[in-house]
């Protein structure tokens, strides 16, 4: 029991292959109160059988790209729960035009909204609930290779994991005075809904299994678990860290198709 009565508000449940939801069984199976957000009325359909079913405490709404929606929140975990120990931030968002095609096209009003949904919000979730937070409690965030490489077609989502990445570092820094630490978990490819309808994705899964050290691709499973070291104690001497959970693709360097099989 790694997680025992300790209270983890999750951002970013859709269903049960979001990864949201493989971190969440992972903090259930250790004890942890679950606590679960969702940005509107479609989500929140999903969102409440999935909470029931993972025994959650609660769910509130919290669009993060709107500052009331995100002070209300506030205002509802501490009616519920006064204190956080961990805070997961699953989230991102960049339009469907800007993940295809040639990245030197994107928008101003895309490039904004990226960034903003995918990379500020990590910020601003901390900041409103830094008073909420517990001493040694953990924040841990989500992001991808694409933020280290180009990666064809992830384009601004890219530029956006590389702004959460650097500001997980300055957030460690911010909060570490009270044992707070912030981390950032680089998971592999996954056939989420946020992988749907992304042209080449059956590629990248394919490639992956053919070249990472393990012939494989990750699942939230193992992402849960991940994340379960990083919310507990194990984890107490890392913060500002990006952490790999990808099978060891990232330590590759050039691949060749018909190398001696490892
Ligand atoms: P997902 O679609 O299940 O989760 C994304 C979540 O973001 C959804 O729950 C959605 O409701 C939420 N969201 C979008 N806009 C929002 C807003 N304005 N306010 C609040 N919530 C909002 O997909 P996922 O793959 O589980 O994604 C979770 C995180 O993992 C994301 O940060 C993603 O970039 C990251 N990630 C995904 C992969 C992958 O291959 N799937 C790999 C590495 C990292
Ligand atoms: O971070 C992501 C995806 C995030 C994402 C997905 C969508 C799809 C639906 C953000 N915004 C949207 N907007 C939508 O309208 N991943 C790490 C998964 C992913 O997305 C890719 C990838 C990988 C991997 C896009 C192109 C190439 C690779």
């Amino acid at each position: 029991m790694l997680l025992k009565d300790k209270k983890a508000l999750i951002f970013g449940l859709a269903n049960n292959r979001s990864i949201a939801y493989g971190i969440a069984a992972a903090y259930k199976e250790h004890g942890a109160r679950l606590a679960f957000s969702w940005p509107g009325e479609a989500i929140r359909k999903r969102v409440l059988p999935l909470s029931e079913e993972l025994g959650g405490d609660f769910t509130f709404p919290c669009d993060v790209s709107s500052d009331e929606q995100i002070a209300a929140a506030v205002e509802t975990v501490q009616k519920h729960w006064g204190k956080v120990d961990v805070l997961v931030h699953a989230v991102a968002f960049a339009d469907k035009e800007d993940l295809g095609g040639r990245f030197i096209d994107t928008t101003r009003a895309g490039y904004a909204k990226a960034l903003d949904i995918s990379a500020f919000s990590l910020g601003a979730l901390c900041k409103a609930f830094e008073g909420l937070l517990n001493d040694h409690a953990s924040v841990i965030t989500l992001t991808y290779y694409g933020a280290d490489k180009w990666i064809a077609n992830y384009n601004v989502m890219g530029v956006a994991k590389a702004a959460l990445q650097a500001g997980v570092r300055y957030l460690a820094y911010d909060l570490g005075g009270r044992g707070i630490r912030v981390n950032a978990l680089s998971a592999g490819p996954l056939k989420t809904l946020a992988a749907s309808g992304i042209s080449g994705f059956s590629h990248l899964l394919k490639h992956i299994e053919r070249y990472t050290p393990l012939n494989k691709n990750i699942t939230i499973e193992e992402v849960g678990n991940a994340a379960l070291f990083l919310a507990s104690d194990l984890s107490s001497g890392m913060t500002g860290e990006v952490m790999f959970v990808d099978a060891g693709y990232n330590t590759s360097g050039i691949q060749i198709p018909d190398a001696a099989p490892n």
